[in-house]
């Protein structure tokens, strides 16, 4: 299946911890990541007493399903030793899953397309830079994160 992931990180080597993310993301089995975003330097949004980010999107191709992929990326946030502590605070990786195909889930432990990326320029700048014509599957998100204020991102 195709999806496309998000990856956050403010705690630690941000760039190392998106490397050691990317290189979890391929040991999963018959999983591989096809498409990379540049890393942005991205301003915190929801909590703003923390770090600058380092967020990237990444396409991946897997034969997990999406229970299955969201079992994996919480098992590699747990290898990071990722403690939840303030909603939207510090951490050292985040793995979020933002599209599946063009599938539409609502469970108690997964919501696809994620429920907030409209309105994250962190997400949208890095998946724009993926698809730029703005559309993934059935997707569609141009135009949208020139008018989303104070959420500062920088490409590195
Ligand atoms: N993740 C959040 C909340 N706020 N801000 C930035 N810049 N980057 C993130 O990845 C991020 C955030 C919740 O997961
Ligand atoms: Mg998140
Ligand atoms: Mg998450």
């Amino acid at each position: 299946m195709r999806y496309v992931l998000g990856i956050g990180t403010n705690i630690g080597n941000r760039k190392e911890n998106i490397e050691r993310a990317i290189a979890a993301i391929e040991t999963l089995p018959k999983t591989r990541v096809v498409l990379k975003s540049s890393i942005y330097e991205t301003q915190p949004v929801g909590y703003d007493e923390q770090d600058n980010f380092y967020n990237i999107c990444v396409e991946v191709q897997s034969i997990f399903n999406p229970f299955e992929m969201i079992g994996a990326v919480l098992g590699i946030e747990a290898g990071f030793g990722r403690v939840r502590t303030i909603k939207n605070g510090p951490r050292i990786i985040d793995i979020d899953i933002i599209f599946v195909e063009n599938m539409v889930i609502q469970s108690p432990n997964l919501t696809v397309p994620h429920p907030r990326y409209k309105e994250r320029r962190f997400v949208l700048e890095p998946l724009m830079e993926l698809y730029p014509d703005g559309r993934f599957m059935s997707y569609r998100f141009g135009g949208l994160s020139e008018k989303i204020e104070n959420q500062d991102v920088k490409k590195l």
